[in-house]
């Protein structure tokens, strides 16, 4: 059963609609079949990410797979750091490793000047995913937020402890607030171009938002995203999604902040608080455990009905509370996707 058109964008405009629109955070990815045999002829994770073709390939194959109500470009929040000119490579089964920033100096030999002659093929993947899709159906872009990308470029990696890019902060303070700027700069930049090639909606993803003082999140996480959206909005008119993720209570100033149209929410927050709390601002967005979609069964059921209830009544958009896992089963997706399109709510 397919859902209904523009369901994405109007949800994000307010309205509510029952069932609501649905798509996932990692719907493409290694644990749909179709995607490891592209993935596989394209060589390389960022060689996918540059070759507009396959790009658009993967971004349609979950549309194609289970009729979902948006798209999501194909690409990679450390695509930013690699127009700036640092090293990011992706080991096999590792994740992504860049270049660390161990140095302020470092910073200096970062160019972002020319990062649109390295994005150019990203624009051109939401070009063709625009012209494939079917006009009722959304293209949503993205980009990560300041404080998750320089997470990355300080520690090289994933960070599993991010005291220590605290400490870079505190430490090389006129540094660390002129890669912010950068960043800021850059992404908004980036975000436009997304919008002008095709992109209804933009989402931005600040993966590492949790466990921060609230000075340093407020300074760090909401301000910078805030600005992006603010010249993002100048040039372009798309609505924009945050997603601050397990930033907690904090959430509630990220949904009251009126350039944001929606808010994503994690795994953690609990459902009746985001309904009372954030949902009064605008559409919420998420929420559901992926590793539930692993396991399948009653348990995912009876978690989707759970998350149907708590948000009925609302504008709300169903997702995930983080991406899916590789090892999660494909039927497990079209079973959840049919139980929200048959709700009656
Ligand atoms: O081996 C492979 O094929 C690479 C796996 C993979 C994929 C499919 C990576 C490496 N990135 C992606 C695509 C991707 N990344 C998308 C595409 C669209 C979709 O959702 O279907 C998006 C939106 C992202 C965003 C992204 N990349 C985030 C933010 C969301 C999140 O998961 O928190 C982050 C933190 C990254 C960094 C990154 N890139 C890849 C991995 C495995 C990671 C996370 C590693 C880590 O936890 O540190």
């Amino acid at each position: 059963m397919t859902g209904h058109p523009h369901a994405f964008l109007r949800t994000l405009s307010g309205e509510v609609l029952s069932p609501p629109p649905i798509w996932f955070m990692r719907q493409a990815g290694r644990y749909l079949p179709e995607y490891r045999a592209v993935r596989k002829e394209a060589g390389s994770f960022l060689d996918l990410c540059y070759n507009p073709e396959l790009a658009c390939e993967v971004t349609m194959q979950p549309i194609r797979r289970y009729d979902l109500d948006a798209a999501i470009l194909f690409a990679d929040i450390l695509l930013i750091p690699d127009a700036l000119g640092l090293d990011v490579w992706f080991a096999q089964g590792e994740g992504p490793r860049l270049e660390p920033v161990f140095a302020p100096e470092v910073l200096d030999r970062l160019d972002p000047a020319n990062i649109h002659d390295r994005l150019s093929p990203i624009y051109e993947t939401v070009e063709r995913v625009r012209s494939e899709l079917v006009p009722e159906k959304a293209l949503i872009g993205f980009a990560g937020a300041p404080w998750t990308v320089a997470t990355y470029m300080i520690a090289g990696r994933g960070s599993k402890d991010p005291s220590a890019l605290r400490a870079f902060a505190y430490e090389h303070e006129d540094a660390f607030n002129d890669l912010i700027d950068m960043l800021v700069t850059t992404t908004a930049a980036y975000l436009i171009r997304q919008v002008q090639a095709g992109a209804n909606a933009v989402q931005i993803f600040d993966s590492w938002a949790s466990g921060l003082p609230e000075p340093f999140f407020r300074r760090y996480c909401l301000e910078p995203v805030r600005r992006i959206a603010e010249m993002v909005k100048v040039v372009v008119d798309v609505p924009v999604i945050a997603f601050p993720r397990a930033c907690g209570p904090l959430y509630e100033d990220v949904a009251a902040e009126p350039l944001f149209a929606g808010v994503s929410i994690d795994t953690g927050l609990p459902w009746a608080w985001a309904a009372k709390h954030l949902s009064p601002h605008g559409a919420v967005q998420g929420g559901l455990d992926p590793l539930l979609v692993v396991q399948g069964g009653e348990p995912m059921r009876e978690a989707a009905r759970g998350l149907l209830k708590a948000f009925a009544g609302k504008p709300f958009i169903f997702n995930l509370g983080h991406g899916f896992v590789p090892h999660t089963p494909p039927e497990n997706v079209a079973e959840l996707v049919s139980l929200i399109r048959d709700h009656k709510g």
